[in-house]
């Protein structure tokens, strides 16, 4: 964990100490979620170590310096902060504590570690995408961001690359700015410093898997999403050159599954290099890698996407479905996502045998708890997903949700903490908070039926995907919420509690109550894991022993023109249904392909 700058030699050597914690955030209970292993290693984290690991190469602090880099992940590693301040009281204090990434809903965690780290006088700087989103969106800073500077706290907007010299010369200096604010000056990515983790770091991850940007921006405009205004609708990325060394670099250590976490990786400008350059690495330098990415619900439309998405190891996808109503869509300005494309997409996937994994948005204005349980009902039948997942509509400080309502003086929920797409933060106009929050949790058990899980390995059989596989994931999906109470992008393996590590406004609870409580929670949830894994299991078992049996339902018919009159997800309601015309007056108009295939001119 430590990069150490080897400079010439001299007897009046300092070392500069650059702590990086990634925050988590506090559970329901109060407690710091915290697990033995994460998922995978944190690309803000490996962006941010990698910048400063690349000044220490460069010995920004001169050649009497030595830096040191210690990177601290909270979702698997535990945060002492009596430590890090005896280290650097050791050290005179010379380094600063950077709190790295940070969401929004781990704000509140990241100032509760800033608040003993400023009382000992060491310098605190904290970036992500909650300071970003509030800097872009609002022209002077709100209170939660005054909290942090009245603390003596500097916040970082925008992005580092090419700005970490800067940064790092300040902090040695003793002269940190309270604000760097590089929100409306974006960086190129071609030839930026790639993101790299220490060895110790990325095996407290489950797995061979590791995250990497190859681009960062996204054309289009819902106005939920945060990432448009903190990193722009214009793609920049990284050049092939770049992705090539991130994958050779990885893959010398063993890594050689990828998570891309571009937002839109069908909207980076260069996907089609970038996928030239892996398939090349795969088909003729023997390099086995494979990639999850994120895409838009248009992306079969651009030619050989998915055929070379499939070349170059894609084996899974990301998609932001969001809704089948498209009232709702049009409110949140997702034009680009028409119903009428939904099946074509998802079956040019299933053709070239990938998962699919896709969120589901519950709580846009004309949902209610009936019409989004029908809503999941059809998802079901008609259409061929492996993985749903599903959010709370949430007002994302960043996002122009957020800035409509705190402009309209909206009632919004003061506790950052749950602005983390899992809480009810808004009045719904056809929900109470306790409708709206029994949906979220009854979404997950109407999807995850069993005969739904049967049904979808079945799919994935005839697909020619790895079914058990698919199996383990769907047992982490369906069960996250239900036996861990996180959403599963928010899980690990085996989670972990410590005592003091409860927000600082609820009570430390007693020895005599805290460990017992512990030690039965423990074993509750381990039997339940057990026993539906087990379930899931015979699932598998009765699938896989089908394999010669061919199968086909509903979801896996190729898209034809009737569709339009027999598919409940055409008809369900008025506004699909205008959707489907509009879709056929396009068609007419244009005579092209400007809409699904199956629409009849
Ligand atoms: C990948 C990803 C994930 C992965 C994480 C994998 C991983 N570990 O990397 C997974 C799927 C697990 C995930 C989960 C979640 N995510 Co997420 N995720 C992302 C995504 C797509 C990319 C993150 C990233 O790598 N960005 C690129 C880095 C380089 O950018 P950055 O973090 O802003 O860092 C730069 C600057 O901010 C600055 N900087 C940052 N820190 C510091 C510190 C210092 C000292 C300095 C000088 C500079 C600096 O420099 C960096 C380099 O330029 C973002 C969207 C996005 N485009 O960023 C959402 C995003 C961050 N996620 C979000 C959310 C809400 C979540 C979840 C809460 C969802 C859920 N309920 O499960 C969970 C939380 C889990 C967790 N513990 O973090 C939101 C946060 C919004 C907000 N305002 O808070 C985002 C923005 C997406 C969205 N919907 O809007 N996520
Ligand atoms: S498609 Fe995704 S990344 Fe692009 S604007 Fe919409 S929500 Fe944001």
């Amino acid at each position: 964990m430590l990069a150490t700058q080897q400079a010439g030699e001299s007897t009046a050597r300092r070392r500069f100490r650059v702590v990086l914690v990634k925050p988590s955030h506090y559970d329901d209970d109060g407690y710091v979620i915290r697990w033995y292993r994460s998922p995978m290693p944190a690309n803000s984290l490996a962006s941010v170590y990698g910048l400063i690991d690349d000044c220490t190469r460069r010995q920004v602090l001169g050649p009497d310096v030595d830096v040191e880099i210690l990177a601290i992940d909270e979702t698997n590693t535990r945060v002492h902060t009596d430590r890090i301040i005896a280290e650097m009281r050791a050290n005179d204090n010379f380094g600063f504590v950077g709190l790295v990434g940070v969401q929004s809903n781990q704000y509140p965690r990241a100032l509760h570690i800033a608040r003993p780290l400023r009382a000992a006088g060491i310098a605190v700087i904290v970036g992500g995408f909650h300071v970003s989103g509030m800097l872009a969106m609002f022209d002077s800073v709100g209170p939660d961001l005054q909290e942090a500077l009245d603390m003596g706290v500097t916040l970082f907007a925008g992005e580092a690359e090419g700005r970490m010299d800067e940064v790092v010369r300040d902090a040695a200096a003793g002269r940190l700015k309270p604000i760097y604010n590089y929100i409306d000056d974006l960086p190129a990515l071609e030839d930026a410093v790639t993101p790299f983790l220490p060895g110790n770091s990325v095996r407290k991850t489950i797995g061979n898997v590791t995250t990497f940007d190859a681009g960062r921006g996204c054309p289009f405009q819902c106005s939920f999403c945060t990432i448009i205004n903190v990193q722009g609708r214009k793609s920049r990325r990284r050049s092939p050159d770049d992705v090539e060394r991130i994958l050779r670099k990885n893959y010398e250590h063993g890594i050689d599954r990828f998570f891309i976490t571009d937002d839109n990786f069908a909207r980076n400008k260069d996907w089609e290099p970038i996928f030239d350059r892996i398939i090349k690495l795969r088909e003729e330098d023997g390099l086995d890698v494979r990639f999850l990415i994120q895409v838009d619900t248009l992306c079969h439309k651009i030619p050989n996407f998915v055929a070379k998405a499939k070349r170059a190891g894609v084996t899974r996808i990301f998609i932001g479905l969001e809704n089948i109503n498209p009232d709702n869509l049009l409110a949140a300005k997702k034009r680009q996502n028409k119903i009428t494309e939904y099946r074509d997409m998802l079956l040019a996937w299933k053709a070239a045998g990938i998962w699919t994994y896709a969120g589901y948005i519950l709580g846009f204005p004309n949902d209610t708890p009936e019409s989004a349980r029908r809503d999941i009902e059809i998802i079901k039948k008609e259409m061929p997903l492996d993985v749903l997942e599903f959010f709370f509509l949430t007002p994302l400080p960043g996002s122009e949700d957020h800035k409509a309502l705190v402009s309209k003086g909206i009632p919004l929920d003061p506790d950052l903490n749950k602005y983390d797409l899992e809480h009810a933060l808004t009045p719904h106009p056809n929900m109470t908070k306790a409708e709206w929050e029994k949906l979220y949790r009854d979404a997950w058990a109407i999807y995850y039926t069993p005969e739904h899980i049967e049904r979808i390995l079945r799919r994935a059989q005839a697909y020619g995907i790895n079914i058990l596989r698919l199996a383990q994931i769907i047992l982490w999906f369906a069960q996250s919420l239900a036996i861990e109470k996180v959403h599963p992008l928010q899980g690990g393996f085996v989670r972990l509690k410590s005592r003091h590590d409860r927000r600082p406004e609820l009570p430390l609870e007693p020895v005599w109550r805290f460990y017992p409580a512990l030690a039965c929670e423990f074993a509750a949830k381990h039997a339940r894991v057990a026993a539906a894994a087990w379930r899931i299991f015979r699932i598998y078992r009765r699938v896989a022993a089908d394999k010669l049996v061919p199968y086909t339902d509903q979801a896996m018919m190729p898209v034809t023109a009737e569709d339009t009159q027999t598919l409940e997800l055409f008809t369900h309601n008025q506004s699909a249904r205008e959707a489907v015309d509009h879709a056929r007056k396009v068609k007419e108009l244009t005579g092209g392909p400007a809409s699904s295939s199956f629409i009849p001119a």
